[in-house]
């Protein structure tokens, strides 16, 4: 479980990060780690005008307050880097994609700073429409992490998720794809999923995302950034992962699962 609530696109968090009010940041960490978050998921946001010290002043911020691995999450190599000078923990880098000189810069800070890497499914030319394209750009980026020493532990590939009301027929080609990258190397690389952008702009996005979220996981995946605040989503979440027997049942499998 990623965390994904300390994103400059949520209106508190924007707003808390221009007034630099710290105690909003530390409440959002605080509230994901106890609700079983191991990562959590840091960006800026659209609004930043200064993102490499915004950067900066939340994860000193989340730091006083929790100690878990943070995904530093920009589009900007430099951003990331000044997020990897001051992390305690190993970071997450969110995230590179197959273009040859992003996956240079970001593989470059990952072997320099120890981090993981997330790499999304995409390239120049955008996000693609079908699973037999994200399977050859997984394995572009597979084939270059290796290149660069990192193995498939330390690789969370991202088949990325789009809004189901204007892209409905990509929901099936991502599960497809989640599948298909268990395969490209043994070990296996881990996935990861924006899961909230499947529900973005539609009705009962709750409902939509833990259905999401529970295909997605009997599919194989093995992390997603999501709303660890959602009770009715981590719960189904747990259940996937006792259906699957991935934990041993017991009658208070929920609780038993939030305890260890
Ligand atoms: N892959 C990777 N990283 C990602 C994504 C991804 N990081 C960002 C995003 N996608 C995952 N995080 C979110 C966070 C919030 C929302 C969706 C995904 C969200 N926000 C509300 C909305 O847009 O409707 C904001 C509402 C508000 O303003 O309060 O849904 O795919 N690697």
């Amino acid at each position: 479980m990623i965390g994904e609530l300390i994103n400059g696109m949520f209106k508190d968090v924007g707003r808390a990060i221009i007034d630099k009010e710290a105690d909003v940041i530390q409440h959002l960490a605080e509230d994901q780690v106890r609700a079983g978050a191991s990562v959590l998921d840091v960006n800026t946001g659209p609004y930043s005008k200064n993102p490499k010290d915004d950067m900066k002043w939340l994860i000193e911020s989340i730091q006083k307050v929790v100690d878990v691995s943070l995904a530093l999450d920009s589009t900007k190599p430099d951003v990331i880097e000044e997020g990897l000078k001051l992390v305690k923990k190993r970071a997450i880098i969110n995230s590179t994609n197959a273009d040859e000189a992003k996956m240079e810069a970001i593989f470059g800070l990952a072997k320099k700073y120890n981090a993981q890497v997330i790499a999304l499914a995409m390239d120049k030319s955008g996000v693609p429409n079908n699973s037999q394209k994200r399977l050859e750009l997984a394995a572009t980026i597979v084939a270059k992490a290796i290149d660069f020493g990192i193995g498939p532990e330390d690789l969370f590939l991202d088949p990325i998720v789009l809004p189901v009301n204007v892209a409905q027929a990509q929901g099936r080609e991502v599960l497809e794809s989640i599948r298909e990258f268990r395969l490209l190397s043994d070990p296996a690389p881990n996935t990861t999923i924006g899961l909230s952008n499947v529900s973005q702009g539609t009705k009962h996005r709750s409902l939509v995302n833990r259905t999401f979220l529970v295909m997605a996981v009997a599919n194989g995946l093995t992390s997603a950034i999501l709303d660890p605040l959602d009770k009715d989503l981590v719960d189904a979440m747990i259940a996937a992962e006792l259906i699957l027997n991935k934990n041993i049942y017991c009658d208070s499998f929920l609780d038993a699962y939030r305890k260890r």
